[in-house]
């Protein structure tokens, strides 16, 4: 059973094992080791930050599970070890395969971040079982919006893929106490400079039309 699980498994694209974070570049991921508290066992912060717009951007992912529960984290620093403390996006369920974009991740103004202060953003998300699994990404949160065409690259949805529950209290992981929120985001995104009213648009889990159509797993 769990052989053929395996075979199974192998023989799907890696994008369909578990999930990826894809924008902002993620540290890295492991499929073996995605499971392990913080960052899916990538602990180094990455040397190449991505730009992360402090007025909120894309965190695009590519699920792999029929259905999946995903929050997302943001750790403010240079290095934050696993202090993830801000949640930025409470827990929602994900119906479907392939590309998911939330539109707008954006952090609690009270935070007061400035350009170029660094930060990290974790994605969290349940497991087959128990316990989480996770992806992480360094950024520098910029004044600077994604041009229309960067946000179009990074922001898309698979046909199926649909939110189906929103403000789900607790963690995907079931601690509430790994990323207990101390500050959580308001889901206002300041809407002054140029492309805002565009990127306003995509906010509302706009989903394209990319393909890849119903691949059932196990
Ligand atoms: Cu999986």
């Amino acid at each position: 059973m769990l052989s053929n699980t395996f075979v199974a498994l192998s023989l799907l694209p890696l994008t369909l094992a578990h999930f990826q974070l894809t924008f902002p570049k993620a540290r890295g991921f492991s499929d073996d080791v995605e499971s392990n508290f913080p960052c899916g066992g990538f602990n180094d912060v990455q040397k190449q930050r991505t730009d992360f717009p402090i007025s909120g951007g894309p965190i695009q992912l590519n699920m792999g599970h029929p259905q999946t529960n995903i929050a997302v984290y943001v750790a403010i620093g240079d290095n934050p070890g696993s202090g993830f403390s801000v949640v930025a996006r409470q827990q929602l369920t994900v119906d479907g395969l392939g590309n998911f974009c939330i539109g707008s991740i954006s952090l609690p103004t009270s935070l007061n971040v400035s350009d170029g202060t660094l930060a990290s953003i974790q994605v969290v998300s349940n497991n087959h079982e128990s316990g989480g699994l996770y992806q992480c990404a360094d950024v520098k949160l910029v004044n600077t919006q994604l041009s229309q065409t960067d946000y179009n690259n990074n922001c898309k949805n698979n046909t199926n893929v649909r939110v189906s529950q929103e403000n789900i209290s607790g963690n995907p992981n079931g601690s509430s106490t790994n990323a207990s929120p101390s500050t959580s985001a308001t889901g206002a995104t300041p809407s002054s400079s140029k492309g805002a009213a565009a990127q306003a648009k995509a906010v509302s889990w706009v989903l394209g039309a990319v393909g890849l159509a119903g691949m059932a797993m196990l």
